[in-house]
């Protein structure tokens, strides 16, 4: 029998409600959005509504493994704690680390961090947060004395202006931005202003971009400041009332308009109308993202924006704020329960005596840690080193997303012991544990989570474990009574460990901390059970929750009054020179999360961007003899990429993009982290990602080709491949840089298995000028085709790929296989626009031209493109 279940989004922080019908016999999920759920209201992006496709068996790990043996739990956890318990015997607790994410549930996150910092008695417990919210965390800090975001989804709505700063929403946080996209159709005068050096899709909507120069962001805002200054449109009142430290922050902001677009190399006029629309209307919200976080001046930059929520007392009022939007699906659960190493639970941390005490008291342990422990970029460093030699990593991909990411493989690999808790079996972390303990994945697990605006909801399993996998939860509680904890992790069940995490909150509270859930002290099973999505703080004062904290005014420093920060404006380090001219920006794709080791499962998620790429202005690429499709390679002092060259005026001249995603997994050398430098802003820790120093240059292989498959291959790999999953086939795309001798040979070792089958083999061989085509078809029906070229160019890969869906192949599609062109009447539909019904780029060109269509709803009517999420419908604008 099919049930539905409700439950919430894994992938990003605005963390929608998914409405899931499942079909357990046949392994199979019918996603949809769930209507209810505030944070969407039905709507899904093209991520959320594929998750019924990330939900197989393939490439899971299922058993713990051991040096690469599958054991036992009771084995593998043995070893964890034993290894564990050794290390700190002969070097101390501050020689073992946690590493975690935001991608855990509340309550695996609240377990990890309270074994840590509460009985192993380091603070070496730190999470990729690190690398995405702990600027704003410490912008929070300074200005609320909370970490705090003040606002709520319905703020998007009650605005009269959004300015969206260092965020590309319209592909991170999409429904979101349909969200605002909606409210913009239904009242136009909603002004909407894009910040980000880069034209982003986002900037379909907006009414005016400003492509500022990297890192600049705090110039601009202090020049804001001291605009609405000289307007005189500050509220006084607010500021008098409820701030402290205006007349500082005001004179560090001392900077005129000519100035700003000096600093941030803007338009002035550009400048200016921004700066009189935030004049002109009193409701504003200031989205903001890691174009912001992502900075060593990142905590800087938030209290820029704050400061001019404060000096205009827009904050704690509908539609107003500044909206600090969270990235990972838990991020903010994670704050909640203290996962940063600076950070020890329930929003206290090591900078208060009376807080250790008093989580001391509340854990009952007399070994709770009195420090900070290292932040990620310098754990990593004490790994290399030798000072950590024992580190446990839970839900995140260092090897990847860390800054000088080789480094961190580097570190990995001389570390005495690595224990990693991941669903899936190969990532480039994985491949170096020592330990690999299965966990349960998004649509097994039970527990909660937080989004950007502090809603709390409820992800419920809808499956039984694959194979052996286990709740990280589990697997914490099972290793820190192996280490002599049993009294302190007793849990039997998620609700449990989710009662104590109220509890805390709302230990010894008496309103001084924001973050209190208290109302969930004492929740019946059942009642967690049906939890329906609530806004923290919940207790007795708000127990239906609360949608805006500081509508009273209050704050949660010492004196109850906001801080305004004095900003002076810091330049990222490492500036662009000689040698290394140009700057690296790295971000995201609308399809692929992160290290892609769940949405590259998804077919439909790869045809949107199938291969790493790097964004070049048009200037630079006439400088470096780049074009489009050209292959680049990227230098910068810690590391190198290739990647496929896009030539783009939305690029600034003298920076670069390349997208975060692509592993060792999916491609030979696509691994952006190792380029990016580990510079950290000196307050927060997060690192500087959006700005690194490199260098471009053509490379030029001797051959490029690709293979089209129906089953996975084992690719010899040449110097650069890339590994793209897609409906009916694997496609490898591949280049080299020496020309084979016996390209038959080579083709038949990678295409050719001993299967038994009696393929019959056709290929076409023209030596003298590179050229090798083959295809490997049995039963008449294609199983692989191969196309490699030396100076000519390659067919288009699409309609090939059509050709295996075929039970049988006519005359002209085998010779069609060797010549490369499609049969008359058989068009390549061109890159996917539309994840979701799949429409390409040629097919809606073509219904543009020979059907007059002329706005992208019109599209939408005729080829349904752009009509589910509306992710794309930037895109198809693009192509009318
Ligand atoms: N599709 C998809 N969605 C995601 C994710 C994903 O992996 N894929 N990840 C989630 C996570 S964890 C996060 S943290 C969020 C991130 O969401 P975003 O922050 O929106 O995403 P990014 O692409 O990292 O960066 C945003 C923009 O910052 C700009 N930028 C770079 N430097 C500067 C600067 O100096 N100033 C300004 N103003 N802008 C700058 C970049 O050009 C980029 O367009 O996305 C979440 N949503
Ligand atoms: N240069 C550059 N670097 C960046 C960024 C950038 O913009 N530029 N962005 C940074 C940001 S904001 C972020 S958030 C990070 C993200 O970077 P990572 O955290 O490294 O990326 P993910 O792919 O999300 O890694 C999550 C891992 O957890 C596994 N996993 C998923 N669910 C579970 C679960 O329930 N339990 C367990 N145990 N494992 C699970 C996944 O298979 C995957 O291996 O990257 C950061 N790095
Ligand atoms: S916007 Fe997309 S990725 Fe984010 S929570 Fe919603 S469905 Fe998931
Ligand atoms: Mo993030």
């Amino acid at each position: 029998m099919n049930t539905t279940v409700q439950t919430t989004c894994p992938y990003c922080g605005v963390g929608c409600g998914i409405s899931a019908k499942i079909d357990e016999a046949h392994h199979h999920l019918k996603i949809s959005g769930d209507a209810t759920h505030p944070a969407n209201f039905g709507r899904l992006c093209s991520k959320g509504s594929a998750l019924g496709e990330t939900v197989e068996l393939k490439g899971r790990l299922l058993q713990p493994k051991v040096y690469g043996c599958e054991t036992s739990w009771t084995e593998a956890l043995d070893l964890v704690a034993d290894s564990f318990i050794n290390t700190i015997q002969k070097y101390g607790a501050d020689a073992v680390a946690i590493y975690g994410s935001g991608q855990l549930l509340t309550e695996d996150y609240y377990v990890a961090n309270k074994l840590m910092k509460g009985f192993i008695g380091s603070g070496n417990m730190d999470t990729n947060s690190r690398l995405c919210m702990s600027s704003s965390v410490a912008g929070h800090k300074r200005a609320f004395g909370s970490d705090t975001v003040p606002g709520c989804y319905e703020d998007l709505e009650l605005a009269e202006m959004i300015v969206l700063i260092g965020s590309n929403a319209a592909w991170c946080h999409p429904v979101s931005f349909q969200r605002i996209r909606a409210a913009k159709e239904s009242n136009p005068k909603l002004k909407i202003v894009v910040i980000d050096p880069r034209r982003t899709v986002s900037c379909d909507i907006a009414d005016l971009h400003l492509p500022l120069a990297s890192g600049s962001d705090a110039a601009l805002f202090n020049g804001l400041l001291h605009f609405l200054s000289g307007q005189g449109v500050l509220d006084q009142a607010y500021i008098k009332a409820h701030t402290e430290g205006f007349e500082l922050a005001l004179n560090a902001a001392c900077i005129d308009i000519e100035q700003v677009a000096d600093t941030c190399r803007l338009d002035k006029d550009d400048l200016h109308r921004f700066y009189e629309w935030f004049a002109g209307h009193e409701k504003v919200v200031s989205l903001y993202s890691q174009g912001i976080n992502q900075s060593s001046s990142g905590t800087d930059k938030v209290n820029a924006i704050i400061n001019c929520h404060l000096a205009t007392g827009r904050i704690g009022k509908p539609g107003c704020g500044p909206f600090s939007l969270t990235g990972q699906p838990n991020a903010m659960g994670g704050r909640e329960v203290g996962g940063l190493s600076h950070q020890l639970a329930a929003h206290m941390d090591f900078s208060s005596t009376d807080d250790i005490e008093r989580v001391a008291r509340f854990w009952g342990s007399d070994n709770i840690a009195r420090k900070s422990g290292y932040p990620a970029v310098e754990l990593f460093d004490a790994i290399y080193e030798g000072k950590v030699k024992a580190v446990w990593i839970m839900g995140t991909n260092p090897v990847v997303s860390l800054p000088n990411a080789d480094k961190v493989k580097q570190a990995l690999q001389r570390c005495e012991f690595v224990a990693v808790s991941d669903c899936i079996a190969d990532t480039d972390t994985t491949v170096l544990a020592h330990v690999l303990l299965p966990a349960q994945g998004w649509s097994e697990k039970d527990g909660t989570v937080t989004n950007s605006e502090r809603r709390i909801s409820r992800q419920r399993a809808l499956f039984k474990p694959a194979g052996g996998a286990k709740p990280d939860w589990w697997i914490i509680t099972q290793v820190a009574r192996r280490m002599g904890f049993e009294q302190a992790f007793h849990y039997q069940s998620p609700v449990e460990i989710f009662r104590e995490h109220a509890r805390l909150s709302g230990f010894e509270n008496n309103g001084s901390r924001d973050f209190d859930i208290s109302a969930f002290a004492d929740i019946a099973g059942q009642d967690y059970e049906r939890l329906q999505p609530i806004q923290w703080p919940v207790n007795q004062a708000y127990p239906k929750g609360r949608a805006r904290l500081f509508d009273d005014g209050r704050f949660f420093t010492e004196s109850g009054k906001a801080k305004f920060i004095a900003v002076t404006p810091r330049p990222p380090v490492n500036p662009p020179d000689q040698d290394y001219p140009l700057i690296l920006n790295t971000g995201r794709l609308r399809d692929q999360w992160h290290t892609m080791t769940r949405t590259a499962i998804a077919a439909k998620l790869n045809q949107h961007k199938p291969e790493p790429f790097v964004e070049v202005h048009p200037d630079d690429a006439r400088r470096y003899g780049l074009v489009t499709n050209s292959l680049a390679s990227i230098e910068s002092r810690w590391g190198t990429m290739l990647a496929r060259v896009q030539v783009t005026d939305s690029q600034l001249p003298g920076s670069l993009f390349v997208p975060m995603h692509w592993t060792e997994q999916y491609a030979g050398r696509g691994r952006m982290g190792a380029l990016v430098n580990a510079i950290v802003d000196p307050i927060s820790n997060q690192p500087e990602s959006k700005h690194t120093p490199v260098r471009i240059k053509t490379y030029q292989p001797a051959w490029q080709g690709f293979i089209l498959s129906r089953r996975e291959l084992g690719i010899d790999a040449p110097d650069y491949w890339v590994k793209i999953k897609g409906e009916q086939v694997y496609r490898y795309e591949l280049a080299g840089m020496t020309l084979s001798e016996n390209w038959q040979d080579w083709a038949k070792n990678n295409l050719c298995d001993n299967d038994g089958a009696a393929p019959q083999w056709q290929e076409y061989q023209d030596p003298g000028r590179g050229n090798y085509r083959a295809a490997r078809i049995v039963n008449n029906q294609l199983e692989s085709v191969v196309f490699i070229a030396a100076e000519s160019a390659l067919p288009e890969r699409n309609w090939l790929a059509g050709l295996f869906e075929k039970t049988e192949l006519e005359k002209t599609e085998r010779k069609a296989l060797l010549t490369g062109k499609p049969p008359v009447g058989q068009a390549d539909v061109g890159t996917i626009v539309c994840a979701c019904f799949n429409v390409g780029e040629k097919t809606i060109l073509a219904a543009i031209r020979e059907q007059g269509l002329k706005t992208h709803q019109e599209i939408g009517r005729c080829l349904k493109a752009g009509t589910n999420c509306g992710s794309c419908v930037p895109e198809i604008k693009a192509l009318l």
